[in-house]
C-alpha cells in the first residue's frame, strides 16, 4: 500500500477522543469499537483516489485531508456499533471482539454511536483544503450517510427481512446500505484533489462498482466463512431470513457476479487514473472478492 495509508489511519484514530472532554465510559466505548481492528477501507480509497488525483501534491494531500478520511472511518464504526444493536441485528461479536453494546451496555452503544457520528463531521472540518471543496464533500457524505444513503438502506434491509427481493430491489437496497459510504469516499478523494468532472466521476464509478463487489462478497462470506477468520457471526443472513446474493443467484453465480463487478471497477479508472495508486485502487479490486474477513 502506499506510503502505509492504512497506518497512517490507525495512528490518526489512536490518538481521537482522548483530549476532548468527555465522559470517560463514553470515550471508552467509542474507542473500543473504533481501534478493534477494520481493514479501514474507507479512509484508505478516499486517500488513495485523491493520491492518484492530486500528482506531485500526493504527500501534502494526504497529509492535509487525513483528518476527513478518518472521520468517514468513524462514520462506519458508528454504522457497525448501531447494526449490532439488539434491535437491528442483533450481533455478540464484531471485528472479533464483543459488539459494543455487550462490551458495554445498550445505552452507552447507541451514544458512542451517536457521538462517532457527530463527531466525525469536526474531524472531517479540520482537512486543510480549500472550503468550497471541503463543504462539497461533507455535504456529499452526510447524503451518503442518512436517510437517501447507508441509513435509508438500513431501513429497506429491515423491511426486506423475510421477503422474497428481486435482485435490482437487492442491489438498491445494497447500494445504499453499504455502496453509499464506499463510492462516497472514493468520490470525495477526488473532490478533494480538485479532480475535474471526469476524474470524480470515474472515481464514484470505481466505488460503486466496488460496493456491490464487496456486498455480494460480504453475503458469500456469511455462507461459507468461519466465526474466527470473518470476525462476526456466520450464517447469520439466514437466520434473519434476509435476502442475499447467493440465496437469489446461487454460491458460484454470486462469486462470479463479484468478479464482473471488480472488473468494472479496475475498467472505470483505467485510461483516466495512473501510476502507483491507480495501481493499488486495482489491486483492492482483485483482493476484494478473495478476502477471507
Ligand atoms: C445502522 C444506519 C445504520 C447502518 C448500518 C454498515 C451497515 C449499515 C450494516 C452492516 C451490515 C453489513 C455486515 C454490511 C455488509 C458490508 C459491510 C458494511 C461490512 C463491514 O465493513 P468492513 O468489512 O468492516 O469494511 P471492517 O471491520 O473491516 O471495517
Amino acid at each position: 500500500m502506499p506510503a502505509d495509508l492504512r497506518s497512517r489511519v490507525e495512528q490518526y484514530l489512536s490518538s481521537a477522543f482522548l483530549a476532548e472532554d468527555i465522559p470517560h465510559r463514553l470515550s471508552e466505548a467509542m474507542r473500543y469499537s473504533l481501534l478493534a481492528g477494520g481493514k479501514r477501507l474507507r479512509p484508505v480509497l478516499c486517500l488513495s483516489v485523491a493520491r492518484a488525483c492530486a500528482g506531485p501534491r500526493a504527500e501534502e494531500l494526504t497529509s492535509a485531508i487525513l483528518p476527513f478520511a478518518a472521520g468517514l472511518e468513524m462514520i462506519h464504526t458508528y454504522s457497525l456499533i448501531h447494526d449490532d444493536l439488539p434491535a437491528m441485528d442483533d450481533d455478540d461479536l464484531r471485528r472479533g471482539c464483543p459488539t459494543c453494546h455487550k462490551a458495554f451496555d445498550e445505552a452507552t452503544a447507541i451514544l458512542a454511536g451517536d457521538a462517532l457520528l457527530t463527531n466525525a463531521f469536526s474531524h472531517m472540518a479540520q482537512a486543510s483544503v480549500p472550503a468550497s471543496l471541503l463543504l462539497e464533500a461533507m455535504r456529499l457524505t452526510a447524503d451518503a450517510a442518512g436517510a437517501a444513503g447507508m441509513a435509508g438502506g438500513q431501513m429497506l434491509d429491515l423491511l426486506g427481512e423475510g421477503k422474497h427481493l428481486s435482485l435490482e430491489e437487492l442491489r438498491v437496497l445494497n447500494e445504499k446500505k453499504t455502496g453509499a459510504l464506499l463510492f462516497n469516499a472514493c468520490e470525495c478523494g477526488a473532490l478533494l484533489a480538485g479532480a475535474d468532472p471526469e476524474k470524480r466521476e470515474a472515481a464514484r464509478r470505481y466505488g460503486s462498482e466496488l460496493g456491490i463487489a464487496f456486498q455480494i462478497t460480504d453475503d458469500i462470506l456469511d455462507v461459507v466463512g468461519d466465526e474466527a477468520t470473518v470476525g462476526k457471526e456466520v450464517r447469520h443472513d439466514e437466520k434473519s431470513a434476509k435476502a442475499t446474493w447467493p440465496a437469489l443467484l446461487g454460491l458460484e453465480n454470486a462469486r462470479e457476479r463479484a468478479k464482473q463487478h471488480c472488473a468494472a471497477a479496475e475498467a472505470a479508472i483505467t485510461g483516466v487514473f495512473s501510476g502507483p495508486d491507480a495501481d493499488f485502487l486495482r489491486d483492492i479490486s482483485r483482493k476484494l472478492v478473495n478476502r477471507t474477513h
